[in-house]
């Protein structure tokens, strides 16, 4: 077998080519989504499969946020219909336990909804923490986010960010909603106040965080976890159809502005 010989400085040229092209394309985007788990994720299929330039930051090296874990580690999930039809759009295997309650492998989950994300169209950039976000006056408006190397926060080195340009923010960061909170903190005229999230409550938990999903400052949206938080919602465990559905419709409502 032949095996096509490439030195190490073209090795280095062709992957910083590649990069700053990259860098240089998604510094201005229809959206930016803050966080690759399954809200995030599915935010980013539904929003990439409307034409909508959408960049994903994520501040680790994986895909799908609390879907590892699975449910105290163990690798299965639960999915509840109507969410069991995205996860059907999506190739994912889902086994019925009762009428429209399904279990799913969660690395399934996390490896499919990643893919159909990227094959949508939708760009993931890993290792990137977002700290904080833009705004602008007149009117009052999220217009984007700061964002800095992971690697560089856990050095704790004094860096200055870079700054991405988005019509719409999502906040998909998971229980800490943490773009919303540093907005909240940092921009008092949005007017933002977090009451934080409720001990487990799953029966009423999933439907409130769906209703609830949706634009919470102009330019700003929360998907996901970060709802319940900002909400002021009961958690609900390891069931996770209204983490798809929020962010399908967290999608739907930023698309609904966006392409009007
Ligand atoms: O936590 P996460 O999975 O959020 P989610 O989409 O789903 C929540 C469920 O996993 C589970 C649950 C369902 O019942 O309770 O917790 O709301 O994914 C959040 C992702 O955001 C990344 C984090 O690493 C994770 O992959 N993340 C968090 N903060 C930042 C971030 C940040 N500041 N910048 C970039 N990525």
């Amino acid at each position: 077998m032949e095996i096509r010989q490439v030195d190490e400085v073209k090795i280095t040229k062709y992957i910083l080519k590649a990069t700053f092209e990259d860098w240089m394309d998604i510094a201005e985007n229809d959206v930016v989504i803050v966080g690759a788990g399954p809200s995030g994720l599915s935010a980013a299929y539904y929003l990439a499969k409307k034409g909508l330039k959408t960049t994903v930051f994520e501040r680790r090296l994986s895909f799908g946020g609390g879907i590892g874990g699975g449910a105290m580690l163990f690798h299965k999930i639960v999915i509840e219909s109507p969410a069991d039809q995205v996860l059907r759009e999506m190739n994912i295997r889902l086994q019925r336990v009762e009428e429209g309650v399904y279990i799913v492998d969660s690395s399934e989950f996390m490896a499919k909804l990643a893919s159909s994300a990227i094959d949508a169209g939708a760009k993931i950039v890993h290792g990137v923490t977002v700290d904080d976000v833009i705004f602008r006056e007149n009117p009052l408006r999220v217009t984007g986010v700061a964002v800095e190397w992971t690697a560089t926060q856990m050095a704790s080195l004094h860096v200055d960010p870079l700054f991405i340009h988005a019509k719409a923010v999502v906040d998909a960061t998971g229980h800490d909603a943490e773009v919303i909170s540093v907005a909240a903190r940092k921009i008092p005229e949005l007017g933002i106040a977090i009451p934080g999230e409720k001990s487990a409550y799953s029966e009423v938990a999933e439907k409130l965080t769906v209703d609830n999903t949706g634009e919470v400052a102009p330019g700003l949206y929360a998907a996901g976890m970060a709802v319940t938080e900002v909400k002021g919602l009961p958690r609900m465990g390891p069931i996770f159809g209204a983490m798809v559905l929020s962010g399908k419709k967290v999608a739907e409502d930023i698309a609904s502005t966006l392409l009007m």
